[in-house]
């Protein structure tokens, strides 16, 4: 516009003017190659066609059958449900009203564990929002959809190139009715070090606005100190403080003396005086067998007045059978996935505990016809996502023993490939159990799992054991993250560090015992929000900030990707994770009524530079990208 006004002006039009400024100051007319958004998708599809993705053996794109969706009227509301409840009645409301239920309620992890625990966290938004208005009608009678947090915010913006609070934002407008659930890793927010206390406010503040209705808080090392903050700030919200005890060990067993009923109920009291609604027992790993079960619920039932939660992992084959000895001792809620995203190192089957739980004296809540429907549609969209499958193909009764999480097995094995250990993860899951007991029988679960696995890794790297780490470590670099542990930055463990090993990977490093959080400094979110737009060169949100703040440098290059390529989230999986096939066609809508139609139809021989020449239709317009072919 301005431009226009220009050469309009009558002293423009009479040669009236000077341009001895614009002359002598090119630099202003500069440009940023401003790409739109169809040329932008183009480019990534091309990337990807040529180049593949990170984690996804190079091949012709796979034939895929559309996924199945139930075939339901979409335009009816969906029925009311215990949203409703916390939004009608409040926290202490919601509370009284699980207390009064006499069957099983049902927690569905398909959107959140299950996918982090079967294929790498790798589950797109895209395949989320295709199947949640049906959810929402479908599942309206279930507690709690578990659908946020945990690894998925970091995954989101690491791997899939998508923002993490626009899922939340979107799966809250289709699914209104069913409360949103959640995990949060106390001091650690959704990272894995502990983070300044003002931060993890604002954290749960923008979370509630944007749709979470339960936090799961936990921490790391069952420390409670660490977990306050988060659970005094989840009580300001109005909001659920699901406060958890990780189970680990094995109160069965008089040999593992660390961690006993009473620890856990004396534990369960603390978290009570806290400020908690409701106690999750989170059996991160599945190592609670189901007479075990039965004992600690029974007993957490006396020792606290509060709803008991139960989350588990059915690696070891065993999930179906502790979950009906928990309902037995009186569990209130227990976690399930969709069975075709169920079992192993996922949630069990809701489906399987239907049956399993019929015809007794307390049956689970769901429409079972219903969570059949919706089955098939997760069958099909879980074989988008086939390279990140685990391998995993029957229990594993063996992880009473390595106490791997669920949500952590896929994902560490990923990491094995990716410094070369693929073909040695069975020396691996070994070293993961005796980097437990060299740490003094910890608790694991992300962050302190993500160091026994990275010790693990470098144990096996190094040829490293128990044996010779003493004397080798003195002049070993440890990982980062086996640093800050010992260090004390996420947190203190029962019954504290081995100092012999403490001595070796600390070297002159000294270590704290109070909270992290009260050493580190508050964070400056305006400084912070200088800063990011100072970088990427566009107006930033707070959720922005935020994510900044937890990840510096995995939110700028998201947001570097994001400038490169627009919002990727819009295409199916096929293509963000193939790109596509010669004289492929498919429809992108990029926004509400905005579709582009975009077509392959070849690809250039390389270039002496190495690039080549892609040639597409974009609405039936031929457009050439040249991209680098990096294969
Ligand atoms: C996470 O923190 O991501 C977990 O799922 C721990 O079990
Ligand atoms: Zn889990």
């Amino acid at each position: 516009p301005f431009l226009e006004n220009v050469v309009v002006h009558e002293k423009f039009l009479n040669g009236q003017f000077d341009t001895s400024f614009i002359d002598s100051t090119p630099e202003l007319f500069r440009f940023p190659e401003r790409k739109d958004r169809g040329t932008k998708l183009l480019s990534y599809i091309g990337n990807v066609t040529l180049n593949g993705f990170p984690g996804v053996e190079k091949r012709t794109k796979p034939i895929f059958v559309q996924p199945n969706k139930p075939k339901i009227d979409l335009l009816t509301a969906p029925l009311a449900g215990t949203k409703q409840i916390l939004d009608e009645r409040g926290a202490a409301g919601l509370v009284d009203w699980i207390k009064e239920q006499e069957d099983v309620l049902l927690t569905d992890t398909t959107f959140r564990d299950a996918h982090q625990s079967l294929l790498a966290t790798r589950m797109r938004s895209q395949d989320m929002f295709q199947i949640a208005d049906h959810t929402a009608r479908m599942m309206h009678n279930f507690f709690s959809l578990e659908m946020w947090g945990g690894a998925t915010f970091d995954v989101a913006y690491r791997f899939l190139k998508e923002d993490p609070w626009a899922r939340l934002e979107k799966l809250r407008q289709q699914m209104p009715n069913v409360l949103f659930q959640m995990l949060l890793r106390g001091a650690n927010a959704v990272g894995y070090t502990n983070y300044p206390d003002n931060l993890i406010r604002e954290f749960i503040q923008e979370s509630a606005t944007s749709g979470i209705d339960v936090f799961r808080i936990f921490d790391s090392l069952n420390w409670i100190k660490g977990m306050e903050v988060a659970i005094d700030e989840v009580r300001n919200t109005g909001k659920i403080a699901e406060a958890a005890i990780c189970y680990t060990g094995d109160i069965l067993d008089d040999s593992r003396a660390k961690y006993t009923v009473q620890y856990y109920k004396d534990m369960a009291r603390e978290l009570e005086a806290a400020g908690a609604h409701i106690l999750a027992i989170k059996d991160m790993a599945g190592l609670l067998k189901p007479e075990a079960a039965y004992r600690l619920i029974s007993e957490l039932k006396e020792a606290t007045s509060l709803p008991i939660h139960l989350h588990s992992h059915d690696t070891s084959g065993n999930g179906i059978f502790l979950y009906a000895k928990a309902i037995e001792a009186g569990v209130d809620i227990v976690d399930t996935a969709l069975g075709s995203m169920a079992g192993l190192t996922s949630q069990p089957s809701a489906n399987s505990l239907y049956y399993a739980t019929k015809g007794g004296s307390r049956e689970v809540r769901a429409d079972i016809e219903a969570l059949e429907q919706l089955n098939y549609y997760w069958e099909d969209v879980r074989k988008y996502y086939k390279d990140f499958e685990s391998g995993m193909n029957s229990p594993h009764s063996e992880i009473y023993v390595h106490e791997m999480p669920g949500g952590q097995y896929s994902n560490l094995q990923q990491q094995a490939k990716a410094v070369g250990l693929g073909d040695r993860w069975d020396e691996v899951k070994k070293m993961y159990s005796r980097v437990n007991f060299m740490f003094g029988d910890i608790v694991k679960v992300t962050p302190s799992s993500k160091v026994v696995g990275d010790m693990a890794l470098f144990m096996v790297q190094n040829d490293l054991t128990e044996d010779n780490i003493l004397e080798r470590g003195q002049s070993i670099d440890f990982p980062d993250s086996v640093i800050e542990f010992f260090q004390g930055y996420l947190g203190q463990p029962h019954g504290g560090f081995p100092q012999d090993l403490q001595r070796v990977v600390l070297k002159e490093r000294e270590a704290i015992t109070v909270r992290p959080g009260e050493l580190l400094a508050p964070v400056d979110f305006e400084q912070l929000e200088a800063e990011l737009a100072g970088k990427i060169g566009r107006a930033v949100t707070k959720k922005d900030v935020l994510a900044y703040a937890l990840y510096p440098k995995v939110f700028e290059e998201y947001a570097n990707v994001y400038a490169q390529f627009g919002d990727t989230s819009v295409l199916d999986t096929p293509t963000f994770l193939y790109g596509l096939k010669l004289g492929e066609e498919i429809e992108v809508e990029i926004e509400k009524g905005k579709t582009l139609i975009v077509k392959l139809v070849s690809i250039g021989e390389p270039q002496h530079d190495g690039t080549r020449t892609i040639y597409f239709e974009l609405n039936g317009q031929s457009r050439e990208l040249v991209i680098q072919d990096l294969t």
